[in-house]
């Protein structure tokens, strides 16, 4: 892609690029739900303790989420200030939360529902894009050949097993089921596949035919965003609980389009016991982190048992949407401060004209910002849009200014914003 900036091309609409609407947003959610949320000990439970299939299946009988509401959901997203959400239609454990015509390992035949139509639904009735998760692992396939990472990894039987296995089948079922999600839900607008393990014991391209799915993709759904997990290079880098130090860039130094995902407690499915739950501020500073390095993020919930939502992660997006409506124009369609050195405590976005300094903490007595674009035309706080008394000093003279000083070239403009755990004495 060519290397989206915000300066020129700041709003998606009347954009030619199908995926302009994705850098503008850059803040999205996440959602793990499947029947790993019943053991709710973590989403790869059935490998790490090595549930057999047959065994596993009393969770996916179990399963009738009563408290899932994806309208809630979506409004949740929403007021945190995300523009787009992603489903698990299916994750490793296999079980699909739509209705297929291939397999009754489904959400249809457990409780009667297709929770992805009831998703997409919502999401459009919020003004959310639609994405889809889909796992190209499944261990509860008879197909899917055991490697490393299956559960039966250990069994006894494995090579008697993996004899009546065929991956050719596993192939047909998985572009089959992509081929339904691609179809029978309109427009889809991000499409997340999960993942490529090459290897000895591991599987790549070929065992997803990577790229026969993703011309099938493609042509189903021309404005798709497709990730990079097929093994394939995609539409953007999807790093995992990692924030990359700088704007990625491929192997020619070109900036690419990427998107960091990241959970509220290292589990991405509903974990009862797990209550390492990260600050609101840290998760803000994630955010306007990725802004800052022309990324996204995309912050994932792990809905319970019964779908319901964790006070905790309830709470969490609270706060951060209590942020977002105050300070959502130093992230929506901003970018980085190209050229411009981060003073300590401050992250860096701009967008248009404007120069957007985060302050991580609070109080500050004054900040030196040097490699302005353009001479200071008005400095403010962004929250209440009151003025910062800001003037211009030489270089050489900068550390000396108790004030906050500025210098630069052309007019602009710098808007603070506020700690993103602030103060309640500068709340308006
Ligand atoms: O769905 C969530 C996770 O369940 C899934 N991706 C997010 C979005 C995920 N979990 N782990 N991973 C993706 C990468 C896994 C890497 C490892 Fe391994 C599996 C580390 C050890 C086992 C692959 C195989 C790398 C080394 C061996």
């Amino acid at each position: 892609m060519s290397t989206p900036d915000p300066l020129t091309d700041p709003a998606p609409a009347g954009s030619t690029d199908p995926h302009a609407w994705f850098d503008h947003a850059r803040f999205g959610l996440f959602v793990h739900f499947g029947a790993y949320a019943i053991p709710a000990r973590h989403e790869w439970v059935m490998s790490r303790e090595k549930i057999a299939p047959e065994e596993y299946e009393k969770y996916v009988e179990l399963f009738d989420p009563d408290r899932f509401d994806a309208r809630l959901i979506a409004r949740t997203a929403r007021e945190a200030g995300m523009r787009y959400a992603v489903l698990t239609t299916k994750h490793h454990e296999g079980f699909c939360l739509w209705d297929s015509a291939l397999t009754d390992y489904s959400a249809a035949t457990s409780c009667g529902r297709d929770l992805v139509a009831e998703f997409v639904d919502a999401l459009r009735e919020e003004g959310l894009r639609v994405g889809f998760y889909h796992s190209l692992i499944d261990w509860h396939h008879p197909d899917f050949t055991i490697d490393s990472l299956h559960p039966l990894r250990d069994a006894p039987d494995r090579e008697e097993r993996n004899a009546g296995r065929d991956m050719a089948r596993y192939r047909t079922y998985l572009h089959g089921q992509v081929r339904e999600l691609l179809t029978g839900y309109g427009t889809i607008d991000y499409l997340f596949f999960d993942f490529t393990y090459p290897g000895e014991d591991g599987k790549g391209p070929e065992d997803w035919d990577s790229e026969g799915l993703l011309a099938m993709v493609r042509e189903l759904q021309p404005g798709i965003l497709v990730n990079d997990r097929l093994g394939l290079p995609g539409d953007l880098r999807t790093p995992e609980q990692h924030q990359p130090v700088a704007p990625m860039v491929d192997e020619d130094g070109n900036e690419v389009r990427w998107e960091s995902c990241q959970t509220t407690n290292g589990s991405w499915g509903y974990h009862r016991d797990n209550h390492d739950t990260k600050s609101a501020d840290l998760l803000l500073r994630m955010v306007v982190d990725s802004v800052g390095k022309n990324g996204n993020l995309l912050l994932n919930i792990g809905p319970d048992g019964r779908g319901g939502l964790r006070r905790t992660d309830t709470a969490l997006l609270a706060e951060i949407g209590e942020w977002m409506d105050l300070h959502g124009d130093s992230v929506h369609g901003a970018g980085p401060a190209r050229g411009m050195t981060a003073p300590q405590g401050t992250i860096l976005t701009r967008r248009g004209d404007r120069v957007y300094v985060h302050l991580t903490a609070w109080p500050m007595q004054s900040l030196h910002l040097t490699d302005l674009p353009r001479p200071v035309r008005f400095a403010r706080l962004l929250h209440d849009g009151s003025e910062i008394r800001h003037h211009r000093v030489e270089r050489a003279e900068a550390d000396l200014h108790a004030h906050m000083s500025v210098n630069g070239l052309a007019p602009g403009t710098v808007t603070f914003t506020l700690p993103i755990r602030r103060p309640e004495a500068l709340l308006p």
